[in-house]
């Protein structure tokens, strides 16, 4: 009887196969350790079952065992070893931050746990959760996780920009913290592209949802941003005195603000005039 990882057989004698030479049984190339149908030496998460292989950053480590999903981060390094990898995590130096929540948005809809707050429903088309209803407000939330240190990291394809002047001429996309949902704006802070065409206004901004037209509670750059069929990065991190707004295409773009009125809330996502494809999300807790 042979086993995996045997080179001898019962008797003590080295294994040859006659075609190959001798035979070194290193447990491959058919095992198959998490019994995913994916051999060891092909599967991309060898430990953990993901029979769909799914790698959403294609970096050659699948979505389940990826310790930054979103970021392309082939190395892996953690140097803080809490599991949240150099390349993603919001203290990398610090340890205690984790991986709350991933979306890659492979699967129908019903599972993904989003739900609407305003607006439309949302699809999951080639890979990504879409929107493209324009006609009105489009939030969407995690009802199953509030956090009072988040980080909500997501990549938005603008695919489409309201082109006339119907209602608001303001168009815009991004991310929510400490969202309650219930209103169009509600509560909680956002970290958007806004373009506003009546004044050729294309700006970053970082604001308090329930008072973001004044001045004070919304910080902005004039970088001129939301160009259609470009994929934008969101990195929007939230704590008690500590808030951040980064959205990067070729370059980060980053807005600051300490102001932290609220102290939790959900993490959520939105578009109002945009249509939008959402590559990924993710949500982070950021520790003590
Ligand atoms: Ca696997
Ligand atoms: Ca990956
Ligand atoms: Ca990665
Ligand atoms: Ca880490």
């Amino acid at each position: 009887m042979l086993t995996d990882g045997a080179v001898v057989d019962d008797g003590g004698n080295p294994i040859v196969d006659a075609a190959v030479g001798p035979v070194i049984d290193a447990g491959a190339p058919n095992d198959d350790d998490d019994n995913d149908t994916v051999p060891n030496a092909l599967d991309n998460c060898p430990t953990i079952a993901n029979t769909q292989q799914w790698d959403e950053d294609g970096d050659g480590e699948g979505d389940v065992c990826d310790n930054c999903p979103g970021i392309s981060n082939a190395d892996q390094m953690d140097g803080d070893g809490d599991q949240v990898g150099d390349a993603c995590d919001p203290r990398p130096t610090v340890s205690g931050d984790a991986i709350v929540r991933f979306d890659g948005f492979h699967d129908g809809p019903s599972s993904t746990g989003w739900e609407v707050s305003t607006g439309s429903a949302w699809t999951v088309t080639n890979d990504a959760l879409v929107q493209a209803d324009r006609s009105t407000w489009q939030l969407l939330y995690r009802p199953d996780i509030t956090l009072s240190r988040m980080v909500v990291e997501a990549s938005i394809t603008i695919d489409s920009i309201e082109p006339s002047g119907t209602g608001s001429v303001w168009r815009g996309t991004g991310t929510l913290s400490f969202y309650t949902p219930g209103s169009s704006l509600g509560t909680g802070y956002e970290c958007t592209q806004w373009q506003q065409i009546s004044n050729s206004m294309n700006d970053v901004y970082f604001c308090r949802l329930d008072d973001a037209t004044t001045a004070g509670y919304c910080n902005s750059t004039g970088s001129p941003q939301m160009n259609t069929g470009s994929e934008y990065l969101y990195v929007h991190t939230q704590m008690p005195g500590e808030a951040t707004c980064s959205i990067t295409e070729s370059a980060a773009i980053v807005v600051n603000d300490g102001d932290s009125t609220y102290s939790s809330g959900n993490p959520g996502v939105f578009a109002y005039q945009v249509g939008v494809s959402i590559d990924h999300i993710t949500i982070y807790s950021i520790g003590q």
